[in-house]
């Protein structure tokens, strides 16, 4: 132990056992062949609570100390089969509520017609799915191919860039379907209400006091991989714009929405950091670059990046930023993977092209609004 004071001692003491309690955290496996078609590995807990007896170090004064930490959790993993649709649904609906996001396993078979139908049944009698106008399914406009090395699919060249599918505007949650996996073609996902807990009290606040004005000001109009082809630049985090798209897409209108930085939407009323800097256009009360700056400097906190992509000379991210694993989960696709996410309490992001291992690499999605 470093040679400190009383006070300090606790702080390193309780520092030491979170540690050690987070790295125990391990995935287990629970029979759930009494629900039928599924089988379910979800994670220990999705939060934990210490209660640290502290000793100073002269032996004699002792302190209780209760901290809860959240962390980003990785999703609880479903052994799917479509035989059963309602029943998949079942079993996926409680898990998506408590964890925010759910794997679904081993659907390589799955078509577009099942993902739709398989949405559909999830998202409840009251759902409204996004039809694409391009990019889609040939004959099922709901489901958008995403990728590369795949006619008609969309390849958002954007590097990181943190987001919520639907933009925040709605509760929406996305299904994303990996047809044919690429290494390195990782999708990364943060839990909002890991976010917020991991800032200091003072950025709660200051968080807790912002609405966020959203816009396509300095976009080309959406979607992502068109900003990007406009010239619309992110950092190496992902968590701001620094260049604005250099031309807008045809038929571009001005478009504005705001939210409050800190969402309470969800049933639980927690209090979740959800934000994109991508639409971004400042702040209630405070001017642009100012706005830019603060909304970067909290997500940067929140997220914990430890190293930083390099950037080429046109300001795209080609190497990898790494963020802090209590922060940020790392999904590595395999063949038959469907990952369910409520975008009310999820940030995810993209990651660098020049990540890619591979030429090919097709995705599957459908964004669904729930209300
Ligand atoms: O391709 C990915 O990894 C994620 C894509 C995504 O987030 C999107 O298109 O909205
Ligand atoms: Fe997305």
């Amino acid at each position: 132990m470093p040679n400190v004071g009383r006070f300090d001692a606790c702080l390193w003491a309780t520092r030491v056992c979170l540690h050690r309690v987070g790295c125990a955290d391990v995935l287990h496996t629970t029979a759930a062949s009494r629900r039928g078609a599924v089988k379910v590995i979800r994670p220990a807990t999705s939060h934990f609570a210490v209660v640290a007896l502290l000793f100073s170090i002269t032996g004699c004064a002792t302190a209780a100390t209760t901290t809860t930490v959240r962390r980003t959790q990785p999703p609880p993993r479903l052994v799917a089969s479509l035989d059963d649709v309602s029943r998949l649904a079942a079993a996926a609906t409680p898990l998506l509520k408590e964890h925010g996001y759910v794997l679904l396993g081993g659907l390589e078979d799955m078509t577009v017609e099942q993902m739709k139908a398989l949405m559909g049944v999830i998202s409840g009698p009251r759902h409204r799915m996004l039809r694409f106008d391009a990019n889609s399914a040939p004959s099922v406009p709901e489901v958008r191919l995403l990728g590369r090395g795949h006619d008609g699919a969309l390849l958002a060249d954007i590097g990181y860039e943190w987001h919520q599918d639907g933009g925040g505007t709605a509760p929406f949650l996305t299904l994303l379907h990996c047809k044919f996996p690429c290494e390195g073609a990782d999708t990364l996902f943060a839990d909002g209400q890991a976010l917020f807990d991991r800032l200091s009290r003072e950025d709660q606040r200051r968080a807790r006091a912002l609405t966020a004005v959203y816009s396509n000001e300095f976009t080309a109009g959406g979607p992502t991989a068109l900003d990007a082809a406009c010239g619309l630049r992110m950092s190496p985090c992902g968590t701001r714009r620094v260049r604005s798209a250099t031309r807008r897409k045809e038929g571009w209108e001005p478009g504005r929405f705001s939210r409050p930085l800190v969402e309470t939407a969800c049933a639980d009323g927690a209090e979740r950091l959800l934000a994109g800097a991508k639409g971004l256009e400042r702040f209630e009360g405070m001017g642009p670059a100012e706005s830019v700056d603060e909304l970067a400097r909290l997500l940067r906190a929140a997220l914990g990046p430890e190293e930083e992509g390099e950037v080429d000379s046109d300001l795209r991210t080609i190497g990898e930023t790494r963020f802090s694993e209590d922060a940020v989960y790392v999904h590595r696709w395999r063949r038959g993977d469907a990952i369910l996410f409520d975008n009310h309490r999820l940030l995810h992001s993209t990651v660098p092209l020049s990540l890619y291992h591979e030429a090919r690499r097709v995705m599957w999605q459908i964004i669904c609004m729930t209300e």
